[in-house]
């Protein structure tokens, strides 16, 4: 790009998406409506763990069509993977012989209208004899435990383990800290549930879904079926959240779509919130044991865990069941500078609900653990607890660092996060006030958390994975039309992050074309080859990337064709102001407008040789390494109602950098809703399962999330150290804001006791409950 090109890069622009919305103009799959539609309701497993002895549908009423999973031969949705000794674990469509947890799929029965749908699906009587559950890790993994999958040899997916080479040396004569972390069972929750609309028409299967991974569930959809992938299309409109619930291939996608074919007419399901909770992917269960070796003056040498995680009933596609524990083992070292790991992974099975991502993917567990750990070794050695964290961190110079864990971080900012950080939130006098009040008898302290967060990773870390399928690149389409009017087609999917807007700005600048001009599209298999879709923040980098290439590549052709027809020299020409221009000529200019007319119309006029046409499609895939990595500080005041044991969060700031930012409005909202889902993991979600394996929490009585009153004022600040790898210099981020809050926040709250006695906070949500047991703790200390 010369000079002369005007950026739209950094540009704090309104999102364009936003209309559609505010209007209620979206188009979510509830609002569609095809002929002849009929609706499907499912019949759940009421037990955990139970064989399958018969199922009666005579009750059903006529004119309802019931299937099971032996009238379709038993389809499943698999997830294997290359790791040695992994235990398969095939997802069924619906269950035949065996349920594995409550709320499992075992009939489908679909209705002229969803009451109809509901009722009938009460007439289908299951005759289950119950089998013993395993309902916990410690449970699953004790030696004469039931299997889940009755031809294992144990109910651990798969072993990991991994040592440093130096973890001996490293840990010689050290001082230790160690604990006990956990993170409850929650997931993303989003506003719109799973919903799915399949038809079959015209000899091809097209499932409406409401997905972030259009392409892979294509795969899915089509191997379930047995069928080739360009028979099957997936069409996901306008999303109502994702969180990453919605990154995994469904049974019901797969059911609606075999019911579709079989009865051919449309099938619509609406997931209801009981199911959400029930069926929906779970996650962030995670139980770690972790010890953290350093010296005597607090210098971290070396860290010892175990990571469990329960991953419920079966290997989800396209993950597998050893993606939370896989990321947690990389990660625990956090962005700290030693060498000494060693870390052994339990993926566990268990008789719960399939376990998947939700934003920050095991990394807000990893930056728990650590960072309570670097907590407790300050309060042990009589250090200030951002000092300890500055002078352990991975520095400037020490870039690319590979951390004990494998990961390489390619560059960033810690160090200088904090002194920022330090500066503005006026980090001395505001513990002073904290200790002021805390002798004055109010609960107040403050919690600190520092992490990095890979993102957008590459092909050559998802190899390192052992999963079936590869995810590193991404494929976009740029198309103008006649008119110079820009199409962005993208394998990822906008659910809330801001890409229309974002992919925009990336393509707009590259071809000097205002947003209003430009058209992103998204969600539909049919307008690009493959791609992976949006999930480890991962779309800006390799979308954006990949736009940005096409975008190019359309840019190149038009200057040749810009330059034939003003008699110019290409490397004159500036693209700007949706027009290309001679530099030093004012005079001479075409508009893009008319430059896409001649392309298509008048290829009479075109250099000889050209092809009437302008669409590029490129396909980005981030360099080797493992993924680039942002960074961010967070820091958090908390008050303790002392006869309450409520968690009161008055103040919130974070320090961030994500690269270049393409759009630092985008960035900071996301930064908002993420640090609002981290307060939810801190203080109030908690899917509680009892002893037979029933989950407790199945309306928003039971499980709270956090309302507008329950989020302070975030505030935010930048800074921008470029990527050395990526295309632009960007980093991803879309997660970052939900991992660290839960280490803030147990942070404060320990310091917030601080007043009363010594506590180790070691598990959240911090329930009133589990805090006024922490206020008794700190008591008993006095
Ligand atoms: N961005 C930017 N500059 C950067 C990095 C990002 O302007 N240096 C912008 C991007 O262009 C994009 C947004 O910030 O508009 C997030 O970008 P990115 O970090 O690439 O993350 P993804 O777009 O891949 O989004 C995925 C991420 C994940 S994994 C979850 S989970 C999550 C999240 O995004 N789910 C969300 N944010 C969400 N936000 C909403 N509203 N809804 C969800 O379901
Ligand atoms: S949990 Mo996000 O979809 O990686």
């Amino acid at each position: 790009m010369t000079a002369a090109q005007p950026r739209m890069v950094g540009a704090r622009v309104a999102r364009v998406e936003d209309p559609r919305f505010l209007r209620g103009e979206a188009r979510y799959i509830a609002n569609i409506t095809l002929p002849g539609m009929r609706h499907a309701r499912f019949v759940r497993s009421p037990f955990a763990h139970a064989r399958i002895v018969g199922v009666d549908t005579s009750g059903v009423p006529a004119g309802v069509a019931v299937f099971t999973g032996e009238d379709w031969g038993a389809p499943s949705i698999e997830c294997t993977s290359r790791y040695e000794g992994f235990q398969r674990a095939p997802m069924p469509v619906l269950a035949t012989g065996k349920v594995r947890y409550a709320g499992e799929p075992v009939a489908v029965v679909v209705a002229g209208d969803p009451y109809l749908a509901e009722d009938a699906a009460e007439a289908v009587v299951v005759d289950y004899d119950p089998l013993p559950p395993v309902t916990t890790v410690d449970e699953a993994l004790a030696v004469d435990a039931p299997l889940v999958h009755e031809d294992w040899t144990s109910n651990r997916y798969v072993p990991r383990a991994y040592a440093s080479p130096d973890y001996d040396r490293e840990t010689e004569g050290t001082l230790t800290v160690s604990g006990r972390f956990r993170n409850s069972r929650h997931s993303g929750v989003p506003l719109e549930g799973r919903a799915v609309l399949a038809e079959h028409t015209g000899g091809r299967v097209r499932v409406h879904t409401s997905t972030q991974i259009p392409h892979l569930v294509r795969t899915a959809v089509a191997s379930a079926m047995d069928l080739a992938e360009s028979s099957v299309q997936i069409v996901s409109p306008d999303v109502g959240g994702g969180f990453g619930v919605k990154a995994q291939a469904y049974p019901e996608e797969v059911a609606c779509a075999l019911a579709a074919r079989a009865l051919a007419t449309p099938v619509k399901w609406l997931e209801d919130r009981r199911e959400h909770f029930l069926a929906s992917h779970h996650s962030r269960e995670h139980r770690h044991d972790a010890t953290l070796h350093y010296s005597e003056g607090g210098r971290i040498k070396a860290l010892t865990a175990a990571v469990r995680v329960d991953m419920g009933a079966y290997s989800v596609f396209p993950w597998t069941s050893t993606m939370d524990t896989g990321m947690a083992m990389g990660i625990l070292p956090g962005p700290y500078r030693f060498t000494g790991y060693k870390v052994d992974g339990y993926p566990t099975c268990t008789n719960k609900t399939p376990y998947g991502a939700y934003r920050g993917v095991a990394r807000p567990a990893a930056c728990f653990t650590i960072e309570r750990l670097v907590d407790w070794m300050a309060r042990e050695r009589g250090l200030d607890r951002l000092e300890a964290r500055r002078m352990n961190l991975v520095q400037a110079e020490d870039y690319p660092w590979t951390n004990p864990g494998g990961l390489v971080y390619d560059g960033g900012s810690l160090a200088e996060s904090v002194e920022v950080m330090r500066d503005w939130i006026g980090y001395d006098s505001l513990t002073e006030e904290l200790a002021r009040d805390r002798r004055e008898g109010r609960l107040r302290g403050l919690g600190v958390a520092i992490f990095t967060e890979q993102s957008a990773h590459t092909t050559e870390e998802f190899k390192k994975r052992g999963v079936p399928i590869v995810f590193g690149y991404e494929t976009s389409m740029a198309r103008l039309d006649p008119t110079g009017n820009l199409t962005i087609a993208a394998s990822i999917h906008n659910h809330g992050q801001g890409l229309e807007t974002t992919l925009g700005q990336l393509a707009g600048e590259v071809l000097g074309l205002s947003l209003d001009r430009i058209n992103v599209v998204f969600g539909d298999t049919d307008q690009v080859s493959y791609g992976f879709g949006t999930f480890a923040s991962r779309s800006a980098v390799l979308a954006g990337g990949a736009a940005r290439l096409a975008a190019g590549a359309l840019r190149e052709k038009l200057a040749r064709i810009a330059a034939h027809l003003l008699e110019a020299s290409e490397e004159d020409l500036v693209f700007r102001d949706n027009r290309v221009e001679v530099v030093g000529a004012p005079g001479s200019a075409i508009a893009l407008g008319e430059l896409c007319r001649v392309t298509y119309q008048r290829p009479d006029l075109l250099p000889p040789g050209t092809e009437p046409t302008l669409e590029e499609t490129r396909v980005y895939d981030a360099p080797p390494g493992t993924g680039t990595y942002t960074n961010a500080l967070h820091a958090g005041i908390v008050e303790i109602d002392e006869a309450t044991g409520a968690v009161d969060l008055q103040n919130y700031w974070v320090v961030e950098d994500c690269g270049v930012m393409i759009n630092p409005l985008i960035v900071e909202g996301q930064i908002h809703g993420g640090v609002a889902q981290g307060v939810g993991s801190a203080l109030f979600e908690e899917m509680i399962y009892d002893t037979d394996g029933q989950l407790l929490t199945t309306t928003f009585m039971d499980y709270l999330l956090p309302t507008a009153e329950d989020i302070p004022f975030i505030a935010t600040r930048h800074l921008e150290t470029p990527s050395p790898t990526t295309e632009g210099g960007i980093k991803g981020m879309g997660e970052g804001g939900a991992i660290a809050p839960a280490a803030v926040i147990a942070g404060g709250v320990e310091d917030a006791l601080s007043g009363l006695g010594r506590v180790w906070v070691s598990q959240v949500p911090l329930t009133p409950e589990r805090v006024l047991g922490h206020i008794a703790e700190a008591r008993s200390r006095q």
